[in-house]
């Protein structure tokens, strides 16, 4: 089901057409009701009604985290705060937390865009559709919940955590359609199964996203729980979920460019690319009335699509994230990301789907990387022949796929501790070295 037809369907000159128009609306906007827009702007003698083309957005400069932080809590926003009905805001590892404000408008539209990608993953007013992301400043949980009461469905509102009282609501209460992330809806399924619970459930779609996750996790997902796992995608800076999401074909994510402008940059170049190739994404904000954002950095490397879908939607999509410029690891030169890792293990019937990757720095200033992975049955691990003989093939394929020698340690079924928020997949001991 197409949730916004009229939206969702326009002709590419039509998409075009309105970005234009919303686009010189939002950059005079910005200018004139926040101080660091209206500063950048003039250091380099840009005027607003400078941007008549989708191309002038090229002469706009970026907008980073750091700026974020720098105006930290409420320095962005556009209007006085007795018009800002929410705030949201993202934990973040280091420092500050980045805020998000939003007004009445921007809440309706946030429902909207939700409910959209919702609807894209197959969800209908007949779905019971439990939420395991975190309620609270995380913009997951609200963001989800109001888009499913948008699209008429039935909302129960779990949060995170508490994984066995995750099952017995959604055995009871029926349960059709689950959104969390990726990590955690494969951690719901395994310890359903081991409850010997899993056949009782009855979730047919489960909506994901908020972290990375591979093709073979999507795969991993759909064996388990026989449902159809969709991804969506979004970030605290320009509104949370929300801005795009998978239909049922799955060949990306489709963005709601009525009210986000993507672009895909190679940032050391100042360029940027074209449909299809990879860079790190920006994203403009095109109808936010409280926190308006243009060009932000999001530092996630994906691809743009603009070929017509099968669904019908003519939306661009964007290509699932194959990684962050920030989570790159560079180990003795050689540039990993961890959805590279996560692909060979995955790819590996006998393991499981739960992971970790130590990095650390030798007394030679050598860095190594190890893998620890679960197997998928612990009967596994005792047998030396065949222990061995595993640990020798998935080093063999990671040699293949990153390019060195990657250390690989198995482990029981359930022996990596897990979270249930998103996921920390790598552990860097080499930080501690640097400092
Ligand atoms: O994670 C917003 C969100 C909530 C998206 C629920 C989807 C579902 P932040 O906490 O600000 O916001 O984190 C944003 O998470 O820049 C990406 O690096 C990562 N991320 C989010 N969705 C995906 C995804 C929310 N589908 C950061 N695939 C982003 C890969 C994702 N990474």
């Amino acid at each position: 089901m197409i949730y916004d037809e009229r939206a969702e369907k326009m002709s590419r000159a039509e998409i075009a057409e309105l970005q234009l128009a919303k686009l010189k609306k939002i950059v005079a906007y910005a200018y004139e009701n926040v101080p660091m827009y209206k500063k950048r702007f003039d250091e380099i003698g840009l005027k607003p009604d400078q941007i008549r083309t989708l191309k002038d957005i090229e002469n706009i400069p970026y907008t980073t985290k750091d700026d974020l932080r720098n105006n930290y809590p409420y320095g962005l926003f556009a209007v006085p705060m007795n018009q800002i009905v929410r705030v949201h805001a993202s934990s973040g590892t280091t420092g500050k937390p980045i805020v998000g404000g939003y007004t009445k408008y921007d809440l309706e539209n946030w429902a909207t865009c939700i409910a959209r990608i919702l609807a894209a993953g197959r969800a209908t007013p007949d779905d019971i559709i439990q939420v395991s992301f975190g309620y609270g400043l995380f913009t997951g949980g609200f963001g989800l919940h109001y888009g499913i009461e948008k699209l008429g469905a039935t909302v129960v509102p779990m949060s995170s955590g508490n994984t066995e009282r995750q099952l017995m609501i959604m055995k009871d209460f029926g349960v059709t359609g689950l959104v969390a992330t990726p990590s955690y809806a494969i951690y719901l399924a395994e310890t359903a199964k081991k409850l010997g619970i899993l056949d009782q459930l009855k979730v047919k779609n489960c909506f994901i996203g908020a972290e990375a996750s591979t093709k073979e996790m999507h795969e991993a997902l759909q064996r388990l729980w026989g449902a159809l796992p969709t991804e969506n995608y979004g970030l605290t800076e320009v509104g949370g979920p929300g801005v795009s999401g998978e239909c049922e074909y799955k060949c990306g994510m489709h963005i709601n460019e009525d009210f986000f402008y993507p672009e895909i940059v190679n940032v050391d170049q100042n360029k940027v690319l074209g449909e299809g190739e990879y860079g790190e994404m920006l994203i403009t904000t095109l109808d936010k009335q409280g926190m308006p954002i243009l060009r932000y950095r999001t530092k996630d490397i994906t691809a743009l699509d603009y070929s017509p879908c099968k669904c019908g939607r003519t939306t661009a999509r964007m290509a699932r994230i194959i990684g962050r410029t920030d989570d790159m690891m560079v180990i003795r030169g050689v540039n990993v990301f961890p959805s590279q890792i996560e692909s060979v293990i995955l790819g590996i019937p006998e393991l499981g789907t739960n992971y970790e990757i130590v990095v650390e720095r030798d007394a030679n200033f050598m860095d190594t990387i190890e893998v620890h992975v679960e197997v998928g049955d612990s009967s596994l691990l005792t047998n030396y022949a065949n222990l061995e003989n595993l640990v020798a093939r998935t080093k063999a394929k990671l040699r293949t796929v990153v390019q060195l020698d990657v250390k690989v340690k198995l482990v029981e079924p359930f022996g990596i501790k897990r979270g249930e928020g998103k996921v920390k997949r790598v552990i860097d001991k080499r930080k501690v070295y640097d400092k």
